[in-house]
């Protein structure tokens, strides 16, 4: 009786409710002509995303496009790659070492997060562990009293005047020298005790590194990742994991720094596994069915080690700007290892390297031929004065939130279609640039691109960015068209760009 009483009032308040509202509404439809001023400024919604989506992490993870990696340790002053886990501390003793050095290497390449190798496979570890004794406190230098991974945060934290600099940490899961390890329980606990030491130290850790690498006859034993990863964010929120499965980042497959022409940040994370590094395929193109959003980062040394070797130099600046367009240039992140020496700095020859990398990028980039253009587009969601999709938000500032969105409609060509012309002058470029307002997801298939009518270049995925450096060479034209042909829901194009790059010009 009681729950009947209740059920009728509610439906009384339902119905009074509902009969206001429709007769606010009716005097509203009544009153306001379809085409009133007023609501001419009403904006249009923009549309729905496709799924999945980035988080803010990732998002921001993106838009670092170039990290640097530092391996250093008892690797460094043994010539070796991959250490026996039987090293003396007693080798490590970087009397030069300065981790103000290494930022202000970083901040010149334009860098703004560094990953040092906290403890590779040989176990020694670069900061003091409560939980094990092989370590800077048992090495020479400094007395003892050095903290590799402290200095570097220090110095990190003084190079937010340089543009910011942030941390992030590698932590080998195989580790050659700590008798616990092939104990599951054991090792586990002692790793974990670890991470939280190096989560709760330093301040803000930005990237978490994990590898599965292991060489052929370590024991068997399994690692606890699950536990781990939610120990990282636990501590750390905003850190974005890196693995050959993610959860955030995942490996590219290769170590060459090489992206497929295909590359999703999209892929099934149940399809892959972090100790076996098979899919190498997979891992490299990721899936445009994938259920989760798992960017992929190109690990690549600038040497041919990752450690720093006295016989070994640097790349030279064509081998460095191919790897740049091989990752950067087909939607992943390029993380470039940079070896600090037996002194503790980057060489000359490297930081120099680095220089002119950044000179290389920013006088390609800096122009944007397509500046002053005008834009066509196939359709525009809202209209071109009411929506805030017009296609000229290729050409702004913004490479994320504003975006051309044709209106969703079948579109009269069969296809979408943006086009860019001069008007009068010929635009002479090498190198073509598009991105994909990827926070609303990552979507385009298909598309070919044409200058007058030729077309020259053509590609199956775009995502934050993609960069076509033109085989012919430069080419010369008054408009360019971007066919798009297939797309996961309605293509949105975040920016456009026509860019000479004069480099490439002189090593073909
Ligand atoms: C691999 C390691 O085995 C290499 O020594 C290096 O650290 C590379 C970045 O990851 O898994």
């Amino acid at each position: 009786m009681h729950r009947h009483n209740k059920q009728s009032s509610r439906l009384l308040i339902l119905l009074s409710l509902t009969t206001s509202h429709l007769l606010r509404f009716s005097t509203l439809t009544a009153s306001a002509p379809a085409a009133s001023p007023s609501r001419d400024k009403v904006a249009m919604p923009p549309p729905l995303p496709v799924l999945p989506l980035p988080s803010s992490s990732q998002l921001k993870w993106q838009q670092r496009e170039l990290i640097m990696f530092l391996h250093f340790g008892v690797n460094t002053f043994t010539d070796s790659e991959w250490g026996t886990g039987r090293e003396s501390p007693s080798v490590f003793n970087p009397v030069g070492l300065d981790a103000g050095q290494w930022v202000s290497a970083a901040v010149a390449a334009g860098v703004s997060l560094v990953i040092l190798t906290a403890k590779h496979h040989d176990g020694f570890c670069l900061w003091h562990s409560k939980y094990t004794d092989h370590s800077v406190a048992s090495s020479p230098w400094k007395g003892g009293r050095g903290d590799v991974v402290g200095e570097l945060v220090g110095a990190a934290a003084e190079g937010q005047s340089g543009g910011g600099v942030d941390v992030g940490i590698y932590l080998s899961p195989w580790d050659r020298h700590d008798r616990r390890y092939g104990k599951t329980l054991e090792y586990n606990e002692y790793y974990l005790a670890q991470l939280q030491e190096l989560l709760t130290r330093y301040g803000s850790v930005k990237e978490i590194w994990f590898d599965g690498a292991k060489g052929s006859n370590a024991p068997n034993m399994s690692y606890d990742f699950t536990d781990w990863f939610a120990m990282v964010k636990e501590l750390q929120s905003s850190a974005n994991i890196f693995s050959n499965a993610g959860p955030d980042v995942r490996w590219v497959g290769n170590e060459n720094g090489f992206a497929g022409t295909t590359c999703w940040s999209t892929i099934n994370r149940t399809a892959l596994s972090i100790e076996n590094g098979s899919n190498l395929d997979y891992l490299n193109t990721g899936d445009p069915a994938g259920t989760d959003w798992v960017p992929a980062e190109c690990d690549v040394s600038i040497r041919t080690g990752w450690f720093w070797h006295k016989s070994q130099s640097p790349k030279n600046l064509t081998q460095l700007l191919e790897i740049y367009y091989n990752s950067v240039g087909r939607n992943c992140l390029l993380l470039l290892n940079v070896p600090p020496n037996t002194t503790g700095l980057i060489p000359e020859s490297d930081v120099e390297r680095l220089r002119e990398f950044r000179t290389a990028i920013d006088t390609i980039f800096s122009t944007n031929l397509a500046e002053g253009c005008s834009v066509r587009a196939s359709s525009n969601r809202g209209g071109r004065n009411n929506g805030g999709f017009a296609p000229e938000n290729v050409l702004d500032e913004d490479h994320l939130w504003t975006y051309w969105a044709p209106d969703g409609r079948e579109e009269r060509d069969g296809y979408y279609w943006i086009e860019i012309s001069s008007g009068g002058s010929s635009l002479k470029f090498n190198v073509i640039r598009i991105q994909e307002a990827i926070g609303l997801g990552q979507r385009i298939k298909r598309y070919e691109i044409y200058v007058e009518g030729e077309k020259i270049a053509n590609g199956t995925t775009i995502g934050y960015k993609r960069l076509h450096r033109l085989k012919k060479g430069v080419v010369g034209g008054r408009n360019v068209m971007i066919k798009i042909l297939e797309s996961r829901s309605v293509p949105l194009i975040s920016s456009f760009g026509l860019h000479c790059d004069p480099y490439y010009w002189h090593s073909k």
